[in-house]
């Protein structure tokens, strides 16, 4: 039995890596943090909780000697490091903190890694964020880096000390370029399930209007839990390397709301510009979306399109959700949760 260890398992790709080693047999530490509301909702959701093979730790990334204990108390094969301060908003708010949990956190993993055991094998979730500004189209591994958020730089940190430590010390660590995944167990504070909750609520009649920020930035959007199978392609290759994740389509956030409207069987009108724009529903004549400023970022990343010939060549990784059927089960899952009263 292979023994992994999760940081992060609180969160979307956490919860469905964990689910995913579950089923290969492994024996799985997934850590949380400690704080006075600590929620398990998304592993609970996926049915895990009592799994005998699941055990949860408490530990914070940015302890250098928890992380040197993690390791010897847990003794695993495979580290995934999924845990961040991962909203690129809260960045600009917060650039210190997300810095010693973003940046310095996975190098507190790479040190525990040298010092318990170097033969572990190391994932550091990287992000297309690191793209950010456009340089060429679609971004590959090969891509330059121009970081455009707190967030995006302390990542690239990280993906770099990832880099050395395989270069410097023997270590296998691999760095996997993951562009924007989602699922019904996406925060709620990101755009698309942002999205398809507020749909669902006006949907149900409980809210009025929903308020976004940029509506012409485009992402490559997948599925979350076909990106965590890449997570742990990557740690079964024959050596590290790094690699991006991605679907090679890309949609702006205008077309994921009227993609949200079709599932939620709204029928939309688009009206306005800029800041003025909004959508109404026709059957209603009710504005049901209009754009607020106060979401927009200080900078901000215009285009997202990944490339990942290299992730189906060396790894045999390919998505197999597409955008429709993602933004359909998002849409039908807030449904059900909103008509159930549940809060996440
Ligand atoms: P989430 O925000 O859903 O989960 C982040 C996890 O990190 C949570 O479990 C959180 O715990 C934990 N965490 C935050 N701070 C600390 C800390 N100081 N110590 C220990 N744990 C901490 O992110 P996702 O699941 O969406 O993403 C997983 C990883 O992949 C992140 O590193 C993210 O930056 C990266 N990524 C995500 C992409 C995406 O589209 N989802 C794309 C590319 C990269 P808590 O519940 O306590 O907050
Ligand atoms: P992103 O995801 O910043 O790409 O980072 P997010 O869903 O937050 O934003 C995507 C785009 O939508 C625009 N936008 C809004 N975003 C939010 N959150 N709320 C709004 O109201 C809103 N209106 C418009 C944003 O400006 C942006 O252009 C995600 C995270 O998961 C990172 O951790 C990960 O590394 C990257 O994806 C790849």
């Amino acid at each position: 039995m292979k023994t992994a260890l999760i940081t992060g398992i609180t969160g979307q790709d956490g919860a469905y890596l964990a689910e995913l080693l579950l089923e290969q047999d492994y024996k799985v530490y997934g850590t949380y943090r400690r704080t006075a509301s600590t929620n398990f909702w998304r592993i609970c959701d996926l049915g895990i909780q009592n799994n005998p093979n699941l055990h949860l730790c408490e530990y914070d990334l940015t302890d250098l000697g928890s992380s040197i204990r993690l390791l010897e108390e847990t003794q695993p094969e495979e580290v995934y490091n999924l845990a961040a301060q991962s909203f690129v908003g809260v960045s600009f708010d917060q650039p210190h903190t997300t810095a010693q949990i973003t940046g310095i956190g996975p190098l507190n993993l790479l040190e525990a890694i040298r010092i318990v055991n170097p033969k572990i094998r190391f994932y550091q979730a990287s992000t297309s964020e690191m793209f950010g500004k456009v340089q060429k189209i679609p971004q590959q591994e090969s891509t330059p880096f121009y970081p455009r958020s707190p967030y995006g730089v302390a990542k690239l940190y990280a993906h770099w000390m990832t880099i050395n430590y395989r270069e410097s010390y023997d270590i296998f660590g691999s760095s996997g370029i993951l562009f924007n995944h989602e699922s019904p167990l996406r925060g709620l504070e990101f755009v698309t399930r942002k999205i398809t909750d507020g749909i669902a609520k006006i949907k149900l009649g409980k809210l009025d209007c929903l308020e976004l920020g940029n509506m012409d930035a485009k992402r490559d959007w997948g599925f979350a839990k076909d990106y965590v199978k890449g997570m742990h392609l990557m740690l079964q290759a024959d050596e590290p390397d790094t690699f991006v994740l991605a679907t090679n389509r890309t949609e702006t956030v205008r077309d994921f709301v009227s993609m949200s409207c079709k599932a939620a069987k709204i029928d939309i009108e688009w009206r306005g510009k800029n800041e003025d724009e909004i959508a109404v529903d026709i059957a209603t004549g009710k504005t049901i979306l209009r754009v607020n400023p106060k979401f927009y970022r200080p900078a901000e990343v215009d285009l997202l399109i990944g490339n990942p010939q290299k992730a189906k060549d060396i790894l045999g990784w390919e998505p197999e959700m597409d955008l429709e059927q993602l933004c359909a089960i998002m849409v039908e899952a807030d449904l059900r949760r909103n008509e159930n009263n549940r809060s996440f």
